[in-house]
């Protein structure tokens, strides 16, 4: 009888020994995921720098990393101009005040850079939201992106939509995909803007994660008119609004309420960053969407929004999280300004468009 309880009890011992460590094993499973990123808050307001300068990663990545920019390779016999040590841009600035490389024509040699990250043959992610009548800047997008952007190298289009049959049929070419992601309609703008930044890291985890090397987030109510090519790939690239690019730091539009988790003090301050381009590592740009989202949810929770959306939390982290390449506004100009003499291409430009006609809840 001793001996029949005690293997009973050996038995149901076992039995919760088993599901405990199953416990355990799901629980850290979940554990690990969800501390992928730790992203900056306030308790932790100034998160760690990774230190790049000129694309060169210090940091030791777990993952299969080999398009990683780690040494500047490039294939011998390739014909171009001598680099000039005395001959550059003058008008402008071409570095920051951290060392890292501010990019305008003329600063890079389009067969160099190309030939360079072509070895590494990266994988390109490029996020497109396009909800409500904003569809019909797909066609414009897509076909002049199939011109300018990264021209050979491997690029998907994530068409994030809540209307898939108007996603138009385009010719790709090599190596270049379309993924349509159906997502649900808004009532309001501020909510498909804001939205982006939940519905990329939810499908960043879910897929684009295992697909892609690089990611881009992009404004869809945009045209190219040239070369956009490796010169713009970094750990973090960043691109300067063509509106406040001359102005001083005090004249930024930067959220400037104390109770938003966007808030920077008026005496600080680099650069205003567009958000309707952005790019970097896959992981990289994985941190920074989901912490905007974070960010942004933590603002709602506190009845407040801040006052450029995304965009002004984008700026906060940008500001104490260096971007490893600043690009200069002529990867974003608009159709709505006039172009002057320092903006010597425009790679890449927002249409004019009729906002209260456009968007759901009318105009700004
Ligand atoms: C500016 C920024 C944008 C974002 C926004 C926040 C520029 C060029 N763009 O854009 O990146 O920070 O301000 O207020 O500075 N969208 C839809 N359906 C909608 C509304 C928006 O698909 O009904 C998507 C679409 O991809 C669009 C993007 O969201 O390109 C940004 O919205 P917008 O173009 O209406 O905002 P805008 O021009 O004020």
């Amino acid at each position: 009888m001793l001996r029949q309880l005690s293997r009973t009890h050996i038995l149901i011992s076992f039995a919760f020994l088993l599901l405990f460590l199953g416990a355990v094993y799901i629980y850290s499973g979940h554990d690990i995921s969800s501390f992928r990123v730790c992203p900056p808050c306030e308790d932790n307001p100034k998160p760690e720098v990774t230190y790049v300068s000129q694309d060169v990663v210090i940091n030791d990545c777990p993952v299969t990393d080999s398009w990683r920019i780690r040494d500047l390779k490039m294939q011998t016999g390739l014909k171009y101009a001598q680099p000039s040590t005395q001959k550059g841009r003058t008008d402008v600035n071409s570095v920051t005040n951290w060392n890292a490389p501010l990019v305008w024509e003329g600063t890079f040699d389009p067969v160099v850079i190309d030939a360079i990250y072509k070895k590494m043959d990266p994988r390109v992610a490029v996020v497109v939201f396009a909800v409500g009548k904003y569809t019909r800047f797909l066609k414009g997008f897509l076909e002049s992106g199939e011109k300018y952007f990264l021209v050979d190298f491997r690029v998907t289009y994530y068409i994030f939509t809540d209307h898939k049959e108007e996603v138009p049929k385009i010719e790709l070419g090599k190596g270049r995909k379309i993924s349509v992601v159906s997502i649900p309609s808004a009532t309001r703008w501020q909510d498909v803007v804001l939205g982006r930044m939940k519905w990329a890291t939810i499908t960043i985890d879910e897929q684009i994660r295992n697909e892609s090397d690089y990611l881009f987030m992009m404004d869809i109510d945009s045209v190219f008119h040239n070369r956009f090519g490796a010169e713009s790939l970094s750990q973090l690239s960043a691109v300067l609004h063509r509106g406040y690019y001359k102005d001083s730091r005090s004249r930024f539009p930067y959220e400037r309420r104390p109770e938003s988790k966007a808030y920077i003090p008026v005496d600080e301050g680099d650069y205003y960053y567009t958000a309707a381009v952005w790019g970097g590592y896959l992981e990289e740009m994985y941190k920074l969407v989901k912490y905007c989202y974070i960010q942004s949810e933590e603002d709602a929770k506190n009845n407040i929004e801040a006052a450029w959306q995304e965009e002004s939390h984008l700026n906060k982290y940008l500001l104490y999280n260096k971007p490893t390449k600043v690009l200069s506004p002529e990867y974003l100009w608009s159709d709505y300004d006039r172009v002057p003499e320092d903006i010597k291409v425009v790679r890449i430009s927002q249409l004019v468009k009729n906002y209260a006609e456009v968007r759901p809840n009318g105009g700004h």
